[in-house]
C-alpha cells in the first residue's frame, strides 16, 4: 500500500511538471502553500517596471506570510496593493509583507495586490517565462515562473483597462 502511494505521488508530480512545461496546469506547490497561474504583462521597451499576479493558497493550519520576492529580471521586487481613494487608484507598498491566513486564498490581481518588478533589466516579452523566488515566513521559499501575457489579454472591467494602460499595472 505504501509502495502504491509513493508511485502515485511520483506519477502525479510528473503530470504536474509536464503540465507546467506545456502551459496548462500552471501551478506550484510546496508544503501547505500553492501558487496558481502566476502571470505578468508584457512591457514596452525601456519600461522600468513590470507586475506579477497569481493566486496564493495556504492549506495549512497556521498563517503564512509572503515577505519578499526576487527575480534575475528585475533589480528589486516589492509587494504592493492598489486601491481606490476618492475615485483615484493609489498604490501602496506593503513593507510587512502579505499574510495568507490558514485555509485561505489571497489573489494578486489587477486593481489589488500585486508584485512590482522594479528596475527591469529588459522588456518582458509575451510568451516569456520569468523565474521568481517567493520567500515566506512560515513556509519554504518557492520558485515559480510567471507566464508573460500580451497587454490587454487579461479579463478586466472596461474602466480598469484604461488605468492599467497608463500605470503599467
Ligand atoms: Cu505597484
Amino acid at each position: 500500500m505504501k509502495r502504491f502511494a509513493n508511485l502515485c505521488i511520483s506519477v502525479c508530480l510528473s503530470i504536474v511538471s509536464l503540465g507546467a512545461l506545456q502551459g496548462w496546469a500552471h501551478e506550484y506547490r510546496s508544503g501547505a502553500v500553492s501558487i496558481e497561474h502566476p502571470w505578468s504583462r508584457a512591457t514596452p521597451p525601456g519600461a522600468a517596471m513590470g507586475v506579477a499576479y497569481m493566486v496564493l493558497e495556504n492549506t495549512g493550519d497556521t498563517e503564512v506570510k509572503l515577505v519578499s520576492a526576487e527575480t534575475p529580471r528585475a533589480g528589486r521586487v516589492s509587494i504592493h496593493r492598489s486601491h481606490r481613494v476618492d475615485g483615484l487608484m493609489r498604490m501602496e507598498h506593503l513593507p510587512d509583507g502579505l499574510a495568507i491566513p490558514a485555509g485561505e486564498k489571497v489573489e494578486l490581481q489587477p486593481q489589488g495586490y500585486h508584485l512590482m518588478l522594479e528596475k527591469l533589466n529588459g522588456a518582458l516579452k509575451a510568451g516569456e517565462r520569468v523565474p521568481v523566488t517567493l520567500n515566506f515566513q512560515g513556509a519554504d521559499p518557492i520558485v515559480i515562473e510567471l507566464a508573460v501575457e500580451a497587454p490587454g489579454t487579461e479579463k478586466e472591467a472596461s474602466g480598469d483597462a484604461e488605468h492599467h494602460k497608463g500605470m503599467g499595472h
